[in-house]
Order: C-alpha cells, then sequence, then structure tokens
C-alpha cells in the first residue's frame, strides 16, 4: 500500500513528465496554427497571446489529465474488496499550498500579460475614439459603417468615396473607424484579427497592416437585427499599384452619386425623415 505522500509524489511526477513532453508540441506544432493566421500584425499577436494561454494552460490541464488516469489506475477496489475511502486531502496543508500558489502565479502573469499586450498594440481591438497606442508613421484610414444589414466604407483620403466593397493595399497602416448609423454591430475582420464594436455616434478606432495579399472574411459580431446573420462580405488585401487603380475606379464610379452623401464625418446622425440616413 502505497502512502499519501508517495502518492502525491508519483502524481507530482507525471504531471510533470507529462507536461514537459507536451509543452514542445504546445510550442512548436499546435500554437503556430492556431487562430486567427498570420495574414497582418494584429492577428499574428493574437496566435501568440493564444500559444501564451495553451503553455499557461498545459500543466494544470496535464495535472487534472494525470490524476484521472492516475486514480482509475491507483483507486480501482479489486475484486471482493471492500471499498473504503482513502485519507481525506482536505485539510492537507502542502496540497492546498502548492495549489493556491500555482494558481495564483498562472492568473498574475495572465493579468499582467493581458495587460502589457494591449498596452504595446490595442491588440487589433477598437480602442475608442483616443486610442492609447498609436502606430508610428504614416496610416490610411479607413472608415467602416455598419447599417442593418450590410457594411459599407469610406476612404477619406481619396475624396471620402464610399464604397461597398473593403479593399486594403498590403504593408500599409491602416487606421479604421468604426461606427454605425442603426443599431450595434461589431467589424469583424477576422483573418485581419479586427474585432471593433460599431457603435452609433461612436467613432471607434482599430489600427492594423496586413501583411500578405489574399482576401479576408468580413462578418457582424454583434446581434444586430433580423439578417444579423447575412451581414458578411469578404475583403481583400492587394499590393499597391492595384489599389491605386481599384480607388481611382471607385471614385470615377461613385463620382454620380457622391453629391447625396453627407460629407466625410467620424460619426454620422441619420435624418429622421430618412433623406440623410
Ligand atoms: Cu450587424
Amino acid at each position: 500500500m502505497w502512502s499519501s505522500r508517495s502518492r502525491g509524489f508519483q502524481l507530482g511526477l507525471l504531471t510533470v513528465v507529462s507536461t514537459l513532453i507536451v509543452l514542445p508540441l504546445v510550442i512548436w506544432v499546435l500554437g503556430p496554427n492556431m487562430p486567427p493566421g498570420k495574414a497582418a500584425d494584429a492577428a499574428r499577436g493574437q496566435v501568440t497571446d493564444n500559444t501564451v494561454l495553451l503553455v499557461v494552460m498545459t500543466p494544470f490541464t496535464m495535472f487534472i489529465l494525470c490524476y484521472l488516469g492516475y486514480a482509475l489506475v491507483a483507486f480501482r477496489a479489486k475484486k471482493g474488496e471492500e471499498l473504503v475511502d482513502g485519507a481525506p486531502i482536505r485539510g492537507h496543508m502542502p496540497s492546498q499550498l502548492v495549489w493556491l500558489g500555482a494558481t495564483t502565479v498562472a492568473v498574475l502573469f495572465l493579468a499582467i500579460f493581458g495587460s502589457a499586450e494591449l498596452l504595446a498594440s490595442g491588440s487589433g481591438a477598437g480602442q475608442g475614439p483616443n486610442p492609447i497606442v498609436k502606430p508610428s508613421g504614416n496610416v490610411l484610414p479607413v472608415q467602416v459603417i455598419g447599417q442593418q444589414w450590410e457594411f459599407t466604407y469610406r476612404y477619406p483620403t481619396y475624396g471620402g468615396v464610399e464604397t461597398a466593397e473593403l479593399v486594403l493595399p498590403v504593408d500599409q497602416q491602416i487606421e479604421f473607424h468604426v461606427t454605425s448609423l442603426d443599431a450595434i454591430h461589431s467589424f469583424w475582420a477576422y483573418q485581419l484579427g479586427v474585432k471593433a464594436d460599431a457603435n452609433p455616434g461612436v467613432d471607434n478606432v482599430a489600427f492594423v497592416k496586413a501583411t500578405k495579399t489574399g482576401t479576408f472574411q468580413v462578418r457582424c459580431a454583434e446581434l444586430c437585427g433580423l439578417w444579423h446573420g447575412y451581414m458578411y462580405d469578404t475583403g481583400r488585401v492587394v499590393d499597391a499599384q492595384q489599389f491605386q487603380t481599384w480607388i481611382a475606379q471607385q471614385r470615377q464610379m461613385f463620382t454620380p452619386i457622391q453629391k447625396y452623401l453627407p460629407p466625410y464625418s467620424k460619426t454620422y446622425t441619420p435624418d429622421p425623415q430618412g433623406r440623410a440616413g
């Protein structure tokens, strides 16, 4: 019969060994394949954050799995043996201290790490009208307007042209200005790692730099009414030259209707009569 002390030692050893085996797989195999991928700087940051969360979780998960496996094997009653309870763990100071210590360290580390990450990049989320962190250098502002049930986009540096498609130049720092004309929506550009609330009367700023050309999915991530589920489209990241060609075409195409649009503004107040809404 094992003493509870040697059982604790065996369980600890199992946890440490299995953690050492699983940890490299988490860091080098599972981690790099975590969502949302590596198509933008914000997305890459989220892959790193997700990997760190997994790494912190790993020893705890391994402990729970080892405990389950150990209990199934070690505490199984033999045939004909009387079923008796083991020694109670309640009041067992060493295991209480280890558990309290380990979970406290994990939670404090995550709180500090999370705050540092937010301060460093905003992590692709909308930071409100006055972002705490602004990227340096030249930014391209792009406005995202949510309304039931589609997103449209305005480019203030290109005459405030409004488009139905979101096209971004690659390797260019983008400054999204996300707002809404009616209900609350949320602009979620999955592969870019951007998810920013679109609220009426609010200019919500989110930064991102797409680092790969290709397409990305845009979805509304806030239940906004009957056709919320259909509020999606596909954006494109293109090279600088293609972007210039595209935006010139858009400006030409939209010239005849441009006069019906309100001038570019950080937020819009829809006309109750519906004229400017
Ligand atoms: Cu919506």
